[in-house]
């Protein structure tokens, strides 16, 4: 369960102490994310989020994994739903998977250029993501590493505008999400993330 991924704040505690800085219990944004590396599928959260194509009837990449360990149901949902533009998401039932829900939103092809209509678009993938969780009264959620593989964002600027999208939401949303999980798949963006969390999420 969600019990078993530390929060970031309590994979870095042992920092904390080392340096004698007294930890200060919840309620800071290092207790609401966590950095974890590995399969979305497995997580149980309320909803994980999908980076789907604008049919959202399926793909490669984290789209292929999710529908094959949700189910055929959630292909026949998908076709119920007609479509989803760049930037926007809808919402299904998670069906075989652990997670109750799925966030299906569909992010911006870049094949490597970063200008202003991919940076929005993207942007607008992790608000309204989030905007569905605060609608159906969600607290936790995973998302994936959004437009970084087939669709050829550059993993960097990507990463920025996830944590930074997220950051600001949940000190605008302070009681709504409980936490948020950054799920990556490859070592390159584990680093990343790992690095630019360290700056973001230091609670001090
Ligand atoms: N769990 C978590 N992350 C994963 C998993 C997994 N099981 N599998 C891959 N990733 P991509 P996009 C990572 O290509 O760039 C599909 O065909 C992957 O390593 O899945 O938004 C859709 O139908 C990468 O870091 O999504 C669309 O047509 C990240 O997920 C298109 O691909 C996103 O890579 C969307 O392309």
């Amino acid at each position: 369960s969600l019990d078993k991924i530390p929060t970031w704040r309590e994979e870095n505690r042992s920092n904390d102490n080392e340096e004698g800085k007294e930890l200060t219990g919840g309620g800071g944004l290092s207790d609401k994310v966590s950095l974890y590396k590995g399969d979305i599928t497995v997580l149980e959260v309320d909803a994980i989020v999908n980076a789907a194509n604008s049919s959202l009837l399926g793909g490669g990449g984290v789209d292929g994994c999710i529908h094959k360990a949700a189910g055929s149901c959630l292909y026949d949902e998908c076709q119920s739903l007609n479509g989803c533009e760049t930037g926007k998401a809808k919402i299904t039932s998670g069906y075989d998977l652990p997670a109750r829900y799925v966030i299906h939103t569909v992010g911006p092809v870049a094949r490597g250029h970063v200008g202003p209509t991919e940076t929005n678009d993207l942007t607008s993938c992790y608000q309204n993501s989030l905007r569905l969780m605060k609608e159906n009264g969600l607290s936790t959620v995973a998302f994936p590493c959004i437009s970084t593989g087939i669709y050829g964002f550059p993993n960097e600027p990507a990463a920025d505008i996830a944590l930074n999208t997220v950051k600001s939401w949940i000190e605008e949303n302070p009681d709504k999400i409980t936490r948020v999980i950054f799920c990556v798949f490859l070592e390159t963006d584990f680093a990343i993330y790992k690095k630019k969390m360290a700056v973001m999420f230091q609670d001090n």
